[in-house]
């Protein structure tokens, strides 16, 4: 039975989700269509050595934070999973996807049509580059641009100006099956002007840059709310060149140091971007790693402009920085002869990480409309549109080559990851290395911040002790054991011998390295659980103490409604109006909450129609003493925003 409420006056419910798991090519998916960056891409070819993390949509985390309606986000579900929910009864129903995925979101159409058939569906993702011929049979609506406007407008929710509210999302990275760190997702804009002809992200936004986090005060704003969950995390920004914008990287430079914290972030940049600063401003920004496209020696992109790849590579080796590059294979002008001598130049520049794709034609680039007005697409995928887009991952290729055959650049793409490992051996003692460099360098720096930056890499250096023998004995070639064993010798000889501690830990990461690969042998699946999040949805499951706060609070008809939220966060929401006396006992009965649990607590008072000053000051006062862990929502306009001042010492 559905549970939809039709009553004019109900808000209208949404549903965002992903497409279902399993992933993978044992069923129907391309090669590397999966979870996860690094297992399934970039280092592909390191086993039982490869981090492993799963990402989510996380498009559908941001959009559900930013709506008023109340959403459900299902990242990865089941098709069982899916059925279930559905059958709570949405008004709408939003699918991500990417081409790659474009079969399996109409899985999930197929299932969102028999179980909830009155939903209206809305396709986004960047897999809305496929031609309307190919959505609309599937979708009501199509989103093809920033989603937050678009489905408030859906919904017919009044326009909000940029920065968004900010979802915290936090990634877990584990090495051997052991959780080594965490990373906090920033979402610092979407698009970018340079317009590298192969680029799908760059052309959807007509080579636009929308920021979704205008000043470098927003980006650090969001970065210290991540630190308060946990100070010890790491930081990825989503931002297709996040230092081309020199002020608002700047500016974010300024509150970093201002804040005098060491972070550890990184970013996607360009060489024309990074070109702009010293390598001092970039380790005083936090960044400690770099997504940097190599792409080929002679493709000839304008954001290849500016200092010398080799000279950029090898300053920052020497900082500490990591760089993960990323190289085209399949470029006209490439050879077998071509590709192996731009691989040996990329790889003798040492790069952490290394991500080989084939140069693929994207709808809606220009090297797009380039083969599709020579007719230069394979037979095979020309006329079969579906296997196109299915096969649009960067592995396989689909377009005629001057000189070399599909098959000859597949396998020249395998053989870059394959001689990346056999040359340089595992990611993790590459990263401990670049560490190690660092620190040599920066121990004795004049400089106080990068002092100290040395100090987080030598403490980094110290937790991975522990993984060197596993290094020792399963490395990959003799060559690389030899060079792991030596890279341990020279980390004893900086920062001391192992503690007997760290020598039993190294016997227990043997033991669980070994574990890892003959998990990978055997091929056991590992796919991710579903991830489940509710907004604004009232549901069970919130605990007693938070659970006291719901409902009435006001014979008015003021009310409170509660929800568990990710990082031990409870999203506390009050509407209606708020009168002294009522902000006063809701003040106390949220501080015994607050006194019985741990979590951060989100006080949103963005549905607050009217507010007298004396609750706002009640509401200040009584909650005084927890204010370090509650951050105050205001709508941005109308009487309650007004109040904004008397909250300025909470978060
Ligand atoms: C994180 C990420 C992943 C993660 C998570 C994937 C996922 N399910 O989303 C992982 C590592 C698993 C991954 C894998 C793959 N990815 Co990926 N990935 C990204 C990345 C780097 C960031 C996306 C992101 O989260 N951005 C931040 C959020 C806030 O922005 P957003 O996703 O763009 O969402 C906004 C809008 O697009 C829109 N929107 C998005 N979804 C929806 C849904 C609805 C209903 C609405 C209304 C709007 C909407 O609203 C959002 C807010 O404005 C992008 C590149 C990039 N910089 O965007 C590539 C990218 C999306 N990936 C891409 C590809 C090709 C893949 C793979 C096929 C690669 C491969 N070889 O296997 C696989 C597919 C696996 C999968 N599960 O889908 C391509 C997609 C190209 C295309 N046209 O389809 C991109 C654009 C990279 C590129 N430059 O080519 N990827
Ligand atoms: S610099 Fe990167 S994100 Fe920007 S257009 Fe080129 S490939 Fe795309």
């Amino acid at each position: 039975m559905h549970l939809l409420d039709k009553s004019k006056s109900a808000p209208r419910k949404v549903l965002l989700t992903s497409v279902c798991r399993p992933l993978g090519v044992r069923y129907g998916d391309s090669e590397s269509v999966g979870y996860e960056l690094l297992f399934e891409q970039v280092t592909r070819a390191q086993g039982l050595f490869s981090p492993r993390s799963n990402h989510v949509a996380f498009g559908l985390e941001y959009i559900a934070e930013n709506l008023e309606a109340p959403t459900t986000v299902l990242q990865y579900p089941s098709k069982r999973e899916l059925i279930r929910e559905l059958e709570r009864g949405y008004d709408f129903v939003g699918v991500s996807f990417v081409l790659a995925t474009y079969h399996r979101m109409k899985e999930v159409v197929a299932l969102i049509r028999e179980h909830s058939p009155q939903s209206k569906i809305v396709l986004g993702g960047y897999g809305t580059v496929a031609p309307d011929e190919m959505l609309l049979p599937y979708g009501d609506h199509v989103c093809r641009e920033e989603g937050v406007a678009f489905m408030r407008r859906l919904l017919h929710e009044p326009e909000i100006s940029m920065p968004y509210r900010h979802p915290l999302i936090i990634n877990s990275l584990r090495v051997f099956g052991n959780k080594t760190s965490r990373t906090g997702i920033v979402f610092g804009g979407l698009g970018c002007p340079n317009g590298c002809d192969f680029c799908c992200t760059s052309h959807f936004y007509s080579r636009k840059h929308i920021r979704l986090l205008p000043t470098g005060a927003d980006v650090h704003h969001v970065v210290e709310r991540y630190l308060e969950v946990d100070p010890k995390l790491s930081i990825l920004v989503l931002d297709e060149d996040f230092l081309l914008n020199r002020r608002r990287a700047m500016e974010f430079r300024d509150c970093v140091l201002e804040a005098g914290k060491q972070l550890s972030i990184f970013v996607f940049a360009s060489i024309k971007a990074l070109s702009q600063y010293t390598v001092t401003e970039i380790l005083e920004m936090g960044i400690d790693g770099v997504w940097i496209g190599y792409e080929g020696t002679r493709s000839g992109y304008a954001k290849q402009s500016g200092r010398p790849v080799e000279e950029i590579f090898r300053e920052f080796r020497e900082h500490g920085i990591t760089i993960l590059a990323s190289m085209i294979v399949g470029f006209p002008y490439q050879t077998p002869e071509i590709i192996e001598e731009e691989l040996s130049g990329l790889l003798a520049l040492k790069p952490v990480f290394t991500q080989f794709l084939i140069y693929g034609p994207c709808p809606g680039t220009p090297f797009y409309e380039q083969v599709v007005r020579e007719g230069t697409l394979v037979p095979e995928v020309a006329h079969d549109k579906e296997r196109f887009f299915r096969q649009g991952a960067g592995f396989h290729s689909m377009v005629r080559h001057p000189t070399m055959s599909g098959t000859e650049i597949e396998t020249a793409q395998r053989r870059c990851f394959e001689e990346d490992f056999r040359r340089l051996g595992p990611s993790i003692y590459r990263t401990v290395e670049r560490w190690l460099e660092g620190y040599l360098t920066l121990r004795a720096s004049p400089n106080p911040f990068l002092r100290a930056k040395a100090e987080q890499y030598a403490a980094n250096i110290r937790r991975s002790y522990p993984s060197f023998l596993a290094g020792r004995l399963f490395g990959p070639t003799r060559v690389v054991r030899h060079g792991i064993a030596e890279l341990e010798r020279r980390l004893h000889a900086a920062l001391g011998s192992p503690t007997p501690k760290e020598r039993i830990e190294s016997m227990g990461a043997v033991a669980l390295a070994a574990w890892t690969g003959l998990k990978l042998r055997v091929g056991l699946p590992q796919h991710p659980r579903l991830v489940r999040q509710t907004f604004r949805l009232t549901e069970a499951g919130s605990g007693r103490a938070w659970a006291r706060l719901h409902g009435r609070i006001s014979p008015e008809g003021t009310s409170v409604k509660v929800e568990r939220r990710p990082a031990s966060t409870v999203w506390v929401r009050v509407e209606g109006s708020l009168s002294g006396a009522v902000a006063e006992r809701f003040a106390t009965n949220l501080r015994a909450a607050m006194a019985r649990k741990k979590e951060r607590v989100v006080l949103d008072l963005g549905r607050v129609a009217d507010i007298e000053e004396s609750a706002a000051h009640r509401l200040a006062e009584g909650l005084r003493s927890y204010r370090h862990r509650i951050r105050v929502v205001l709508p941005r306009v109308g009487k309650v925003a007004a109040i904004a001042a008397t909250f300025t010492s909470y978060r």
